[in-house]
């Protein structure tokens, strides 16, 4: 089990990758009861703000193994911005395609991260996690709306944005898919059930389908943002501190 800080060396491949997998981070009682919770629970869709009032979700987002790892990697107090749970079925379920999160979840200054947990056994053959290591040193990226239906959902939706000095206007996003990218930087990962994946805002990720005959690709994902820090997506702005 995955106790205390990071070392130093965790924290420079977390810089120099925009990425750091850490093992064992959720112990096998805490990914039992999270996952027969959400079974029982009617099927649909679940919004982005389920930690401010749902205990459950509120345990993993705040987990007092992962905020203090956070808060070592971006520097300071983390808000949590927002939480999914990314629940994608055997048999051709779909991943969402490969972008950065800047691009949903504009901010200043920029100190998104995520923490991304898995609540499956995930690999390339059941849609898991895909990162483009170093890319978080190349800025932000060309993007246009996902293509492949059969691999990435795909959606666009209006959301309503305030500016930090008031201004408010309204902006399409669109399900975003990085267009210059060279197919053989993607790594796909291997992150075991209990293992969780820090990655900055800039770092290209994403995941394809899920062609496995039976093998659910569970996960769980926490968006946090230090304290002090603007997000112009008004659905988001009303950030609870994660510790
Ligand atoms: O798990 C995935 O398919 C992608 C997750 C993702 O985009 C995120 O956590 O920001």
């Amino acid at each position: 089990m995955a106790s205390g800080l990071l070392s130093q060396e965790q924290v420079t491949r977390f810089q120099q990758d925009g990425y750091l997998i850490v093992p064992d981070l959720l112990t096998p009682d805490e990914l039992h009861t999270f996952k027969e919770y959400e079974r029982n629970r009617p099927p649909g869709p679940r919004g982005l703000q389920n930690h401010r009032s749902d205990p459950q979700w509120a345990h993993i987002a705040k987990h007092p193994r992962i905020v203090p790892m956070v808060r070592q990697l971006m520097g300071g107090r983390p808000q949590i911005a927002q939480t999914m749970y990314m629940a994608k079925a055997p048999q051709g379920g779909t991943g969402i395609a490969l972008h950065q999160d800047f691009m949903y979840i504009r901010n200043s200054p920029n100190t998104l991260m995520a923490c991304w947990l898995a609540f499956s056994d995930t690999d390339r053959a059941n849609g898991g996690l895909c990162v483009v290591p170093g890319s978080n040193r190349e800025g932000l990226h060309p993007a246009h709306k996902a293509q492949d239906a059969r691999q990435h959902a795909s959606w666009e939706t209006n959301y309503s944005m305030r500016g930090p000095d008031g201004r408010e206007w309204s902006e399409r996003l669109v399900s975003f898919e990085i267009s210059d990218l060279d197919p053989a930087r993607i790594e796909y990962l291997s992150v075991p059930q209990g293992s969780g994946v820090f990655f900055t805002s800039l770092t290209i990720h994403g995941s394809f389908a899920n062609p496995s005959d039976d093998r659910p690709r569970l996960a769980f994902a926490t968006h946090y943002v230090r304290q002090g820090t603007w997000i112009d997506r008004r659905d988001l702005q009303d950030m609870v501190d994660a510790e």
